[in-house]
């Protein structure tokens, strides 16, 4: 695909957005391309996703502020519709995404690797929402999901400020899970993808549709979300197979893959 790269190594999807002359600034193209990318992953296979940029410099500088200068009142909301539309879509895949942000993460940039499961960042990455400072809001769901992830207070500090933040201190208020020297941030997103990978499909899933549908509604609700998940898990080939191989204690026997069923 044009500005986005598909590469899948065994159970891993890797998605690379390639477009580093701009800093992989989002443009319409770029978020068409990323849609069908994500419409060709194949599910049956692909247990976890990584999105990241491509260069050492950058994972996504934002939205391409040279096209949305120019956007009208309706062709700005059909760009936020898409993105957000494209964001929510990645929030809510059956599978784990992991963001292996490899530097700036601005604007949208921040807001793409918000709506991954997992945050993982090379030293050099610099996260924030400068868009106050253009004169708008953030647009891809910055405002929700920053104070989902750090808190109302720090999310209106960063983007009432939009002042940018360095990977040591998105570690300390949460934004991001890890950080790595830049040459061992794919290494360790593999590592991670592959370690999830190997768990049981059904039961990851059911856990990341259980924490993310949990979070939208109130506890009594939460709670009845996990029960019914929860079963779901029972009489899958992969429940009696888990279960049977702890109690079997045999330490000699070597655990087989799960098999999605
Ligand atoms: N858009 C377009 N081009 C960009 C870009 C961006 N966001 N970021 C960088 N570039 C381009 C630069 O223009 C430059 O292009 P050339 O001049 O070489 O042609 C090239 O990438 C290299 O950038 P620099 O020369 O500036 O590199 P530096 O190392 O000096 O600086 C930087 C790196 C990341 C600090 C700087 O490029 C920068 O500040 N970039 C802009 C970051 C930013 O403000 N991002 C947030 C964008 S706003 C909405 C929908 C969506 C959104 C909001 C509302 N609705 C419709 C409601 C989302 C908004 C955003 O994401």
């Amino acid at each position: 695909m044009g500005f986005v790269d598909y590469e899948v190594d065994g159970q891993v999807g890797i998605i690379t957005i390639n477009r580093p002359k701009a800093l992989n600034a989002l443009n319409s193209e770029v978020l068409d391309d990323l849609e069908g990318v994500l419409n060709g992953v194949d599910l049956d296979v692909i247990r976890c996703l990584i999105i990241t940029g491509a260069g050492e410099k950058s994972f996504v500088a934002g939205a391409d502020i040279a096209q949305m200068s120019t956007l009208s009142i309706e062709e700005a909301a059909a760009f936020s519709k898409k993105g957000n539309d494209l964001f929510r879509r990645i929030e809510t895949l059956p599978i784990p995404v992991i963001a292996a942000v490899n530097g700036f993460a601005l604007g949208g940039g921040c807001e793409i690797s918000m709506s991954c499961d997992i945050r993982l960042c090379s030293e050099n990455a610099v996260f924030g929402q400068p868009e106050v400072g253009l004169g708008i809001t953030p647009g891809f769901g910055g405002t929700q999901r920053l104070a989902r992830i750090v808190g109302p207070g720090k999310a209106k500090q960063i983007i009432y400020t939009a002042r940018n933040i360095k990977a040591a201190e998105a570690y300390r208020i949460g934004l991001v899970n890890e950080v790595y020297p830049i040459e061992e941030l794919m290494p360790q997103a593999k590592k991670m993808a592959k370690t999830i990978a190997k768990n049981a499909p059904i039961a990851v899933r059911a856990s990341k549709k259980a924490i993310n549908d949990g979070l939208e509604v109130g506890m009594d609700e939460a709670i009845v979300i996990e029960e019914k998940l929860f079963g779901s898990c029972f009489e899958t080939e992969d429940q009696r197979y888990g279960m049977a191989f702890f109690l079997d204690k045999n330490k000699d026997k070597v655990k087989e893959p799960f098999k999605n069923c």
